[in-house]
């Protein structure tokens, strides 16, 4: 085999492998996990307002250096109009979170969720999920 021939198929494997690479994560879209982070300064989730399909999983991280949580719950909220669940669907709560603590929650029921950190809910940190069908 020509020399030139060798170098035109290392570059064609080379593609195929950074295909695969970047087409793979995209395979798992159903199953996807979408992450949340939540910081200090301001108290806030981010990002705020996120749209998922039914099925999806969203992690919220703590990256700041204080308790965070994430709940649905309305005895826990200071204004139950800043909660929503959908019709069929539990309330949810993390429990507090401290620095670097992660939490997963799987969207089953497709609706409009609104949730609060407890600490910061007067503060603003307030989010929402959009689960489509
Ligand atoms: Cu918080």
């Amino acid at each position: 085999m020509k020399r030139s021939n060798l170098c035109i198929l290392v570059v064609i494997a080379a593609i195929g492998m950074l295909t695969l690479a970047i087409e793979s994560p995209r395979a798992n879209a159903a199953s996807k996990t979408v992450i949340v982070t939540m910081t200090d300064e301001p108290p806030a989730y981010v990002p705020p307002k996120l749209t998922v399909k039914r099925g999806a999983t969203v992690e919220w991280k703590n990256t700041g250096k204080t308790l965070h949580d994430v709940t649905t719950n309305p005895s826990m909220a200071q204004e139950k109009s800043d909660l929503a669940v959908p019709a069929g669907a539990k309330p949810f709560d993390s429990g507090f979170m401290p620095p670097g603590a992660s939490w997963s929650y799987t969207f089953t029921v497709p609706g409009r969720y609104r949730y609060v950190c407890i600490p910061h809910e007067k503060d603003g940190m307030i989010g929402e999920v959009t689960v489509t069908k």
